[in-house]
């Protein structure tokens, strides 16, 4: 038994046994979340290519966890997980949960930027990637992650002779699973890693247990009423906290439901997709959900349109969604809408299936729990007056106390009592309910996926040219937020700085398409605040006048 609790900072005990005499921390795991359901030969999963019954999925991943465990993987290995939607996706992440090893959960959008880091930062014995998700990237990946000696193993589900292949290993193994059966995983381990938006020039790392995780899991089955009948379409990337354990995916199994996977929430294809397989509820962000409503408004009368009255659920959430386009959901798709305000450090708000109109339009929800702590303080943290904005801070049964590795971070970032600053302006109606106002972290969010200021401008400040550089959100009608990149160039430059040679600069370091700024803007100097510092506020105003002066 190797316990890691040292690698990630523990609840104190009375919090642990508070958690523990509720009944909301069980002594169970994520690898056993399918064995209620082995004898009811029911499907389980199914993507474009494959389905697998409860029976199946258990099976296939205790294979993959024996593999493992032959080839040296085992209790608190960290592996990066970098795949798309595909059932082979949990296979491995129960096979990794079954020995012990925790998943990072890398989005496929990640490129060899944010993979390398993974990697180094955590010293993962392996990744897994798949060529299904993009050949080119995952060549390079793995190429350059072995070159650097970055991993020992490097995995795959589809043929490549770079990567060891987990279909050929599965295939020459025999029914062996003694080593299996010997491992004992306790609760109180890291189940996986989810990651941070982040508002440093690194995304921070979220190490979950299987005590805390399962229990968000089980959580959200009853406020979103997920049973056996339950069939969950995710379209958005899957290893993403909202649609693995809102309840999503994670929430499904326990309840033993069908998942659905997909890697286009394009509306034909999600509409077809509903119908087909009798969709009960899917999980969008705010863009995707008004793009299903225009899409679906326009089909509603035509003689061929889908018939997707099976969707009772619709969650939307990640950003925040206006109350016009919360109003359409119902009218336009017949089912409840139900908003979601979560942060993969823990704490969900859900708005409740039940509640009535004017709650699940004009607000973002409340906890989970009865034992989520909220506080909402002024700038000198001072509670704020009922009803009043300021920051919200938590604590819970499922809130991180720290992130990993990152001490002098979580000193920031968690007060001495533990509560997570969360960054988020909300206020709270008279029935508990939060709506998000705005944010106070240096974080874009570009509808749903989460971009660390810091983090491009570290990037920008190591181009040879740039003296300085700032990065804010500027508005935008689809995504709510899109990147905007103000620059100042150094003086006495032979040429003078241009836009596309900052882009082509950033795109050389490999990272995630959704973090290049929409839009650069070089200028002669920032404007500053009294203390001196770069006024991003000002910012914000400034490009937001000229693009509507441009529109
Ligand atoms: C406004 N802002 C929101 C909302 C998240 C469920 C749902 C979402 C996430 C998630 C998640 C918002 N309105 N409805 O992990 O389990 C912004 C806030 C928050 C940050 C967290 C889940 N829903 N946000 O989005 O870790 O700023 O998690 O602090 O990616 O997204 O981002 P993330």
């Amino acid at each position: 038994l190797r316990e890691t609790s040292l690698e990630y900072t523990p609840w104190p005990s009375n919090f642990v046994a508070r958690y523990k005499s509720a009944k909301l921390w069980q002594e169970s795991i994520l690898g056993e979340l399918l064995k209620p359901h082995l004898n009811k030969n029911k499907l389980a999963i199914i993507d474009d290519h494959i389905g697998w019954t409860y029976q199946e999925l258990e099976r296939n991943s205790d294979l993959l966890a024996s593999t493992f465990l032959k080839m040296g993987l085992g209790q608190g290995d960290k592996v990066v997980v970098h795949l798309p939607n595909c059932c082979a996706l949990f296979e491995l992440l129960f096979a990794l949960f079954k020995i012990g090893a925790s998943p990072i959960m890398a989005l496929p959008t990640h490129r060899y930027g944010e993979i390398s880091y993974f990697c180094e930062f955590t010293q993962a014995k392996a990744y897994i990637g798949s060529a299904q998700l993009n050949e080119q990237v995952n060549d390079s990946v793995l190429n350059q992650l072995i070159d650097n000696k970055l991993i020992k193993f490097g995995y795959t589900f589809d043929f490549n002779e770079n990567f060891i292949s987990l279909n050929h290993e599965l295939k020459s193994q025999t029914d062996d699973l003694e080593l299996l059966n010997k491992v004992k995983v306790v609760p109180s381990n890291i189940a996986l890693f989810q990651l941070s938006g982040g508002t440093t020039g690194v995304p921070k790392l979220i190490p979950r247990t299987h005590y805390d995780y399962l229990y968000s899991v089980i959580g959200s089955n009853k406020i979103c009423n997920i049973n056996q009948n339950s069939v969950y379409l995710a379209v958005l990337p899957v290893c993403h906290n909202f649609p693995m354990s809102s309840p999503g995916a994670l929430g499904v199994f326990a309840a033993g439901g069908t998942l659905v996977l997909s890697n286009s929430g394009a509306p034909d294809n999600a509409f077809s997709l509903i119908e087909q397989y009798k969709v009960t509820i899917s999980a969008l962000v705010p863009p995707l959900a008004i793009t299903w409503l225009s899409a679906f408004e326009t089909r509603k009368n035509e003689k061929n349109c889908p018939d997707i009255s099976s969707l009772q659920v619709l969650q939307v959430g990640g950003a925040k969604f206006s109350f016009e386009a919360a109003k359409r959901v119902e009218p336009i798709l017949g089912c409840t809408l139900q908003q979601v305000f979560g942060m993969a450090e823990g704490l969900v708000n859900y708005t409740r299936l039940n509640d009535d109109v004017e709650t699940i339009l004009s607000t973002q929800g409340r906890p989970i729990s009865e034992f989520d702590e909220i506080k909402i303080l002024d700038d000198d943290d001072n509670l704020v007056l009922q009803g009043e904005i300021g920051h919200l801070l938590t604590r819970g049964p499922y809130t991180i106390r720290g992130y990993y590795k990152a001490a002098e971070h979580n000193l920031k970032a968690f007060t001495s009592d533990g509560f997570y600053r969360t960054g988020d302006l909300v206020r709270e109606n008279e029935n508990g309910y939060l709506i998000v106002e705005g944010r106070a972290k240096d974080q874009i969010n570009k509808g749903g996926e989460k971009v660390a200021a810091e983090e491009l401008e570290n990037y920008l400040l190591s181009h040879s040219s740039v003296f300085d550089a700032a990065v804010v959100a500027m508005p935008d009608e689809y995504l709510g937020e899109r990147i905007c990149a103000f620059v100042i160039a150094k003086t006495q430059l032979c040429s003078p700085l241009k836009s596309i040679d900052l882009n082509k600069f950033l795109r050389s370091k490999q990272l995630a398409q959704f973090k290049y700024p929409d839009r650069f803007e070089i200028v002669k100097s920032f404007p500053k605040t009294k203390f001196g510092k770069v006024d991003k506020k000002a910012l914000r105003i400034q490009i937001s006048e000229k693009l509507n002066k441009l529109s």
